[in-house]
């Protein structure tokens, strides 16, 4: 063994020993944190640096909800090795992002909470990097926490290894502890250290170094950036042969279609940042730019005998939802982008580096159905857009149900909440009305542990109901697991919508002698138009109401003061609430500077038109 790996570093020796591994747990479990201190540790910074917490997740979106959307690529050199780190995404919506670029490591750090242990994305990240035959070490992270039960986590991960089918090898896991947060790791979570060299250590010993066959350039194209000077840049991970600065190469598509190219520049990854190279061997990882028509998955290869890598697969997506443009009465007013030139131009654009999602084409060249993997998948989108500046329409997301054998089927998913037991009757209540069967209930510290099997349809709108009924205490979480048998009707929202009579601009009068008919989600004094939702009905169906009037009051000003503050302050929704919260007959309307919610039709009589249509 140890004779072998000498004559492997001899035949290497003009260059870098390196491993490549790719962080993966479920959301929040410390992936983010732990990379950034552990290049805190290794000296990147200078001492008298300014920088603040988490620079990994430098996109606002990112930032502003403390998740990972996207995969990021960072190396730190350690004891002369050169360790490519990829931070991945751990909510379950961005599963696409870690499937694709687990394609570059060799190895995975799984970290698990030391409280909550094993959660269904853990299950399916590592369940994609066992399949991938990836050398993985258990990081049991937060054992700083009060509460922690490391053990116990410990003993639940070889359980979920196993029950995954991992190889003798692979069971035999080596296992680190230690919190990222505190900046430690050791192999007893008793005995604190004061760095992570014990888990630099371990990757070094345990991650093989990448493999390096012999033979002419093959680099697959794992992710993709974009630099506003040199345009798009392809990142992928050198699988053999060497790939040289000005090369002429052809690529290798997806479809099996070459196209020929030129190498304009190469980059590695050093630390945060990245450095321009004249060339890169096989087993690193690096950024190319000079290639225009690219996509993920396509692979860079020899020019005179181009060979293709298999393509990249993920999992289908399991949701849909309608983007069509905006053509309510404000459209135009408050975008830049709002053709449906655009709109498809930017959806097309999205799905060159989203894996996950894909676009259908429809009847109308207005419209086009969006697949993806989720709420917050599809969300992250349309925020996007709408800071970019375009106006959208987006329709109720829906599941996607399929006929298998004959029979309607439709995506389930594993849901797991944790909650004080006070509150786990009303969980169980909440979740089984939604066709929800309960697996597993078990104490876990001072909560209570339930896991349900829930078709995805019972779990749109469910965090919501679940943080009321819970007073804000559930912890929840939930993850595709595949189709089953259409499960029957789930009873949705039951009371109807405050529909706008007119368009103008609503008045205190109005809202206040309107207040007994629900809850309203416009404050006085906002421009609204006829077909616009401006509450919630206290009842089912829905009431037509004009906001708008109160020009008959004689003494405006007055009345108007008084009638504020009796108002009951408007109900505000995200996004994700709206996406969540809208009936199949209605449309959120998104600008850059609003979120509006209408119905399709926005006449009255176009809707009772279009229902008893629908009832014929
Ligand atoms: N107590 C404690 N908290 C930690 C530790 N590591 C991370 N956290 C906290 O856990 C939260 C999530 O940390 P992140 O590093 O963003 O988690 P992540 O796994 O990158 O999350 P996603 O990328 O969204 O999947 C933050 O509030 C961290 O401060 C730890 O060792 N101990
Ligand atoms: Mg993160």
């Amino acid at each position: 063994m140890c004779l072998k790996n000498r004559t492997f570093a001899a035949n290497l020796s003009y260059m870098q020993a390196i491993r490549n591994i790719a962080i993966i747990a479920h959301v929040d479990h410390g992936k983010t944190t732990l990379v950034d201190k552990i290049l805190h540790q290794t000296n990147l910074f200078r001492d008298n640096e300014e920088i603040g917490d988490l620079i990994l997740d430098s996109n606002d979106l990112e930032r502003e909800r403390g998740i990972t959307i996207f995969s990021k690529n960072v190396s730190v050199n350690y004891k002369g090795t050169k360790i490519n780190i990829i931070d991945t995404p751990g909510h379950s919506d961005f599963g696409g992002e870690v499937e694709r670029v687990l394609k570059m490591a060799d190895g995975v750090l799984l970290l698990v909470d030391a409280f909550e242990g094993p959660m269904p994305q853990t299950r399916f990240v590592l369940q994609k990097a066992l399949a991938l035959g990836l050398h993985p070490i258990v990081v049991i992270n937060k054992v700083d926490k009060e509460n922690c039960r490391p053990d116990e986590v410990h003993d639940g991960v070889f359980e979920l290894f196993f029950n995954l089918d991992a190889t003798e090898e692979q069971l035999n896991f080596p296992t680190i502890y230690g919190s990222s947060k505190m900046g430690w790791m050791g192999t007893d979570w008793k005995k604190q250290t004061t760095d992570f060299t014990a888990l630099l250590d371990a990757i070094i010993e345990h991650v093989p170094a990448p493999k390096q066959p012999a033979g002419n350039l093959q680099m697959q194209i794992t992710s993709l950036d974009y630099s506003s000077f040199v345009g798009r840049i392809a990142i992928g991970k050198v699988a053999r042969g060497t790939v040289k600065e000005n090369q002429q190469i052809q690529l290798v598509k997806n479809d099996g279609g070459f196209v020929k190219a030129r190498i304009k520049e190469l980059h590695t990854f050093i630390g945060l940042g990245r450095q321009k190279v004249q060339q890169v061997e096989a087993g690193d990882i690096c950024a190319v730019v000079g290639l225009e028509d690219f996509q993920i998955g396509d692979t860079i290869a020899d020019f005179d005998a181009p060979e293709g890598l298999a393509p990249i697969k993920v999992d289908e997506p399991t949701m849909s939802m309608f983007f069509t443009i905006n053509n309510s009465p404000f459209f135009g007013k408050e975008g830049k982008f709002v053709t449906s030139r655009h709109i498809r131009d930017r959806l097309y654009k999205e799905i060159e580096k989203n894996l996950a999602m894909k676009i259908e084409e429809t009847d109308s060249p207005d419209s086009h159905l969006v697949f993806g993997r989720g709420i917050l998948h599809l969300s992250i989108l349309i925020e996007t857009m709408r800071r970019e500046g375009y106006e959208l329409q987006v329709g109720q997301p829906r599941v996607i149900i399929k006929e298998i054998d004959g029979k309607k089927h439709e995506p389930v998913e594993s849901l797991v909440v944790d909650v004080p037991q006070e509150f786990s009757g009303k969980v169980i209540e909440q979740v089984t009305q939604r066709k929800g069967e309960m697996l597993i209930m078990e104490p876990k510290g001072d909560m209570i542990h339930l896991e349900f099997n829930i078709p995805s349809r019972g779990i749109i709108g469910l965090r919501n109901n679940l943080l009321t009924a819970t007073q804000g205490e559930a912890i929840m979480a939930h993850r595709f697991i595949g189709f089953e048998p259409y499960k029957g009707v789930i009873p949705g929202r039951i009371n109807g919508s405050l529909v706008s009579m007119e368009t103008g601009q609503t008045t205190a009068y109005s809202i206040d002698k309107l207040q007994d008919r629900g809850v309203f989600f416009v404050d006085p004094g906002e421009e609204v138009y006829e077909g616009m939702v401006l509450g919630e009905h206290s009842r089912p169906g829905d009431l037509v109401v004009n906001l708008v009037k109160g020009k008959a009051l004689t003494n405006m000003r007055a009345s108007g003061k008084d009638d504020t503050a009796r108002i009951a302050p408007k109900r505000l929704f995200s996004l994700e609430e709206s996406m969540e919260y809208i009936q199949d007959d209605e449309y959120i309307e998104i600008t850059p500077k609003s979120i509006r919610m209408r119905k399709i039709f926005l006449r009255e009589m176009d809707r009772k038109r279009s229902t008893s249509k629908a009832n014929v």
